[in-house]
């Protein structure tokens, strides 16, 4: 049977179908009755399926022994344990001295329950997530903005717009079915124009009308400029500013004394004045604009005024609310926008109330009829790992979250959690770089065993359904929770008897003393965020529950657009125009540190590759760590492509191996984000990314680290393909990905072994190494070394090195693995790592639904002079299933196109 439920990755929000089959096997589709995806899914929620098998999961409560290493325990023991931990340290230290750090990974409900037992019973705001490092200037821009944290739009908008700008968004990789509705749409016979900004050449550009490739850090400017030359050029609406909005005059000015001069904007940016001009021109013509905005906009030390110089440009033009236009904060994980409707962040309160008025805090109390209530803003991300490493806050419990990783400084986290007297995780996976520092594990509840509600980018509230049985002892987060808020002696509040009775409690709180007027005299204010109409669902109805954008009205419809009326929730019922100086990024490139790290993400994983990871069909893209650059950086820097570098800032250093895409600009470097130290060796970027943050939002400027890059100088490089894991550690480099029925190594080190042949045997685990399987090859002469194990007929594992870093391409050999027999001619061929039979050779995977591979696609673009997508999936299905390659198959048309016409 189909369970509907929701994709737990990127803020889209897609719906989708999932089943077990009669095989046992879980089979998962795009549900064509969401509204978000209609059916459509990208590569990664197509291979959801690959990720939920219990390989690696945390299956029971594990403590930390004195000895460091872990061991089993009950759940009565485990939760005992986290309550006197973090007992202790409230009546020793106070209830300032204990923090939570959460998730927008985690359901509704499970954010519901923790936020309530932090502020209204342990009674202290530290309570943060890792929104903070992603959603947090957006909020405080809408708040700024519109007097809530309001998305006003809709994706149903991105069909009606003439025009579609994309500011630090690479759409195409992060948010790809929003952006396959783009490239639907630019199939209508009227197509809307679509401009993309963003220092980098990416996917996302291949159907853009205009990339704006501007300097890092320099959007302001560009806004600023658009303000002074909308006004300059008649867009203004003159009605709407005058009785919607206020401090337009003050906006302008600061937009002006900038930006006044189009010209001086271009060389600011780094851009030709021909295309600022053109988009300008494009912007001040288009009444439907909506105006799509992620990452290169809220990580930087000025990203709350990028949020509100893009949002003062809709303002201006009265583009907001109505169908097809609209500024539109892309949200990145499922449940982003859940965690801010109940509060998650160290300064808000739950239902969009803050904690620093207290009105709200008398409000929540009263609703909560709770002993006590934070009165103070909490600790934000950065913040409280720096109080941690300082001693201030003794107990931390992180729930869906891997912060070694994915914090600024990073290794400061380490510091911080070495220091702490007692770190609890709730996680699904044993091993993370942050569980190395927990002294209790608890073992969650995972995707597909979950239940409870998340809200996607444009407001929808959608259940995650629950189609797998719960594994091992692990438990609902939210449940968690509870157990533990009862034993530090809670007895009222936490006693939920279901994932139901929690959303309705949220749902209430939402509509609770919601108006203006204080008809009764007791305290109330307004918000646009009510669930009125779920406030009373039972549990047949939330189990039921279809998706529904909030507001939800009494009679239970959901609303598409908010502010239309023009009224928006500041108290008098205006928008605010903010003034927005342009500054620069924090930290400037310098003699040591010449070039701007960027960081982000690749199309085919998630995070820190807890769940990826694990999928064959998502590890093929892009299987190794990468630093791209500029080929004049490369050079000025000693390094080459395909050879590894060392990456350092003043924080931190990495190694990785050094590509040259051509998409980033001279002066700039971009390392993507995944790699933790359970995949590589160093490359854990977070590391590297300096801790500053916006003043306004404490959002860390992830995008802009002053960088040098130099030669990781190694005698031999390699590979090892193999079904059973080895243990790499130790070698100067090295990373590990899961390929269908083989692991992949890449290695290199700085001494070559003395004895190549045993050591090859040694480290791949050959037991009998006299069987004529063992196949070997050496050339002292030129540092190459190549052996390959075959058992029965079958392959076991193999390995090249040499002292270059040119090796024979991994592809060929690793889908061999699949096989249970070689060929006579594949086995002939192993050592030469190439097929005997020319063009079986596929390349690096582009189609990785189907496994086709770029050599596949350039041949036969070649050979059948293909000229459009669609001609290539009639030709090879690659880009026929899940379409979120289909950028690069267009990036491959062009690059063969190119080399005919040269
Ligand atoms: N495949 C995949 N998809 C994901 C995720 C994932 O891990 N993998 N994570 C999800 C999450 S949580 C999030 S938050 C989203 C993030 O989604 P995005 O924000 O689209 O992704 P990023 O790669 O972080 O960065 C976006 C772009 O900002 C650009 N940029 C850097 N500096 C600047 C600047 O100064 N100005 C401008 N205009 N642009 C700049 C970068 O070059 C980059 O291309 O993705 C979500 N979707
Ligand atoms: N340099 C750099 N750093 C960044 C960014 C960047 O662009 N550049 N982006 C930032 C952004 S936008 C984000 S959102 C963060 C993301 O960073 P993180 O949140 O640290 O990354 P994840 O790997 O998603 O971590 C989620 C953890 O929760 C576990 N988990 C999964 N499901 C569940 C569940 O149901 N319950 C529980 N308890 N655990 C679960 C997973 O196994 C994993 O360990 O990274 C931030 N860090
Ligand atoms: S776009 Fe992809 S990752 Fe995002 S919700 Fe949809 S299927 Fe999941
Ligand atoms: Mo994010």
């Amino acid at each position: 049977m189909n369970v509907a439920t929701t994709c737990p990755y990127c803020g889209v929000g897609c719906g989708l179908l999932a089943r077990i089959d009669a095989s046992g096997a879980v089979q998962v589709e795009g549900d064509a009755r969401h509204p978000a995806n209609h059916g459509r899914l990208c590569v990664k929620g197509s291979a959801l399926a690959e990720t939920v098998d219990l390989r690696g999961r945390l299956l029971h409560p594990l403590l930390r022994t004195s000895g460091g290493s872990l061991r089993r325990t009950s759940w009565n023991d485990a939760l005992d344990r986290v309550a006197k931990g973090f007992g202790k340290v409230i009546e020793q230290h106070g209830p300032d001295a204990v923090a939570f750090y959460v998730s927008g990974q985690l359901l509704t409900e499970d954010y519901y329950v923790v936020n309530k037992l932090a502020k209204g019973y342990i009674g202290t705001a530290n309570i943060d997530t890792n929104s903070r490092l992603c959603m947090s200037s957006a909020v405080a821009g809408h708040k700024r903005a519109f007097g809530e944290d309001i998305v006003p739009g809709c994706y149903d908008d991105l069909e009606l717009a003439e025009l579609i700008v994309l500011v630090g968004s690479n759409t195409a990789w992060c948010h790809p079915i929003v952006y396959q509705r783009i490239a639907k749409a630019k199939e209508r016979s009227a197509p809307p124009r679509v401009v993309v900004i963003d220092p980098r050449h990416t996917a996302t550009c291949e159907s853009a009308d205009l990339h704006l490739p501007i300097k890092p850090g320099t959007d302001v400017w560009l806004f600023n400029g658009l303000v002074a030359f909308l006004f300059q050029h008649g867009a203004m609406d003159t009605h709407f500013v005058d009785t919607h909005t206020q401090g337009f005059e003050a906006a302008l000015a600061a937009a002006q004394t900038d930006a006044g001069d189009p010209a001086e904007v271009a060389r600011i940016c780094g851009v030709k004045l021909v295309d600022l001009l053109a988009f300008y021109a494009w912007f001040a013509r288009c009444e439907r604009t909506v105006s799509l905005f992620s990452q290169g906009v809220n990580q930087s030390s000025s990203g709350t005024d990028k949020v509100n110089a893009i949002i003062n440009c809709h303002l201006l033009t009265g583009r907001i609310g109505k169908p097809g236009m609209g500024p539109f904060s892309l949200t990145g994980q499922p449940n982003a926008m859940g965690g801010r409707e109940v509060g998650g962040l160290a300064n808000m309160l739950a239902a969009h109330m803050e904690l620093d008025n207290p009105m709200h805090r008398q409000i929540v109390q009263s609703f909560w009829q709770s002993p006590c209530m934070a009165e103070r803003v909490g600790l934000k991300a950065v913040d409280l790992f720096r109080a941690i490493e300082e001693g201030r806050v003794k107990a931390l419990w992180i729930m869906a979250t891997n912060p070694v990783v994915s914090l600024p400084d990073a290794d400061q986290v380490k510091r911080a959690l070495a220091r702490c007297e007692c770190v609890v995780s709730s996680d699904i996976v044993t091993h993370t770089d942050t569980n190395a520092f927990a002294h209790v594990l608890l073992p969650a509840l995972g995707w597909g065993e979950k239940d409870g509600t998340v809200t996607n980018s444009a407001r929808c509230i959608s259940r995650q359904r629950a189609f797998l049985p719960a594994p091992g002892e692990a438990r609902a987060d939210w449940h968690i929770v509870c157990e533990v808020a009862r034993r530090l002696g809670f007895t009222q509040g936490f006693q939920f008897e279901d994932v139901h009775a929690v959303f309705v409690e949220h749902a209430r709180l939402t509509a609770f003393r919601n108006h203006d007027v204080q008809a009764d005299g007791l305290p109330a204010t307004r918000r646009l965020l009510n669930l009125q109409g779920l406030a009373h669902v039972d549990r047949q109805a939330y189990a039921s529950l279809s998706p529904v954008q909030w507001p939800v009205t009494s009679d239970g419809e959901g609303v598409a657009r908010l502010f239309a009326d023009g009224r928006f929730s500041h108290v008098d019922g205006r928008a605010r125009f903010v003034p927005t100086p342009a500054r620069m990024p924090a930290h400037a490139a310098d003699r040591h540190y010449p070039l701007i790290l960027n960081t982000g993400r690749v199309r085919d994983q998630w995070h820190s590759m807890t769940r990826t990871g694990k999928a064959p069909r998502l590890t093929g893209h892009i299987a190794e760590p990468f630093i791209d650059m500029h080929p004049h950086d490369a050079l000025r820097c000693g390094v080459r492509e395909g050879e590894l570098a060392r990456v350092q800032s003043r924080w931190g250093a990495m190694v990785a191996r050094v590509k040259q895409s051509g998409g980033v600009l001279a002066g700039n470097v971009f390392v993507p984000i995944h790699w933790s130290g359970q995949f590589a060796s160093d490359a854990r970027v977070g590391s590297l990314v300096n801790p500053v943050v916006d003043p306004i939002s404490g959002e860390p400027e992830f995008k802009h680290t002053p960088v040098q890059v130099e030669p990781f100088p190694v005698r031999w490089y390699g590979f090892a393909l193999s079904r059973r894991a080895l243990a790499p550690e130790g070698l100067s480099y090295w990373t590990s990905i899961q390929g269908d029925c083989f692991r992949r190594y890449e290695l290199a080190h700085r001494e070559r072994p003395p004895e190549c042949g045993a050591w090859a045997r040694t480290w791949l685990g050959v037991s009998d190494p006299d069987a004529a399987d063992w196949l070997e090859y050496e050339d002292r002469s030129t540092g190459v070394y190549r052996a390959a194990y075959v058992i029965e007929g079958r392959i076991e594992s193999c390995m090249f090195l040499s002292s270059r870093a040119d090796l024979p391409s991994r592809h060929w050999l690793a889908s061999l693995f699949v096989r249970d027999q070689l060929e006579e001619a594949d086995r002939m061929a192993l050592l030469i790592g190439e097929p005997a039979e020319p063009g079986v050779a596929t390349g690096p995977t582009v189609c990785s639904c189907f496994g086709v591979g770029r050599d596949t696609l350039c041949e036969a673009i070649r050979a059948h002079g293909l000229e459009t997508p669609a001609q290539i999936t009639a030709h090879l299905r690659a880009g026929g299933n899940c379409g979120s390659c289909v950028p690069e198959l267009r990036q491959l048309i062009a690059q063969v196109q190119g080399q005919a016409d040269a």
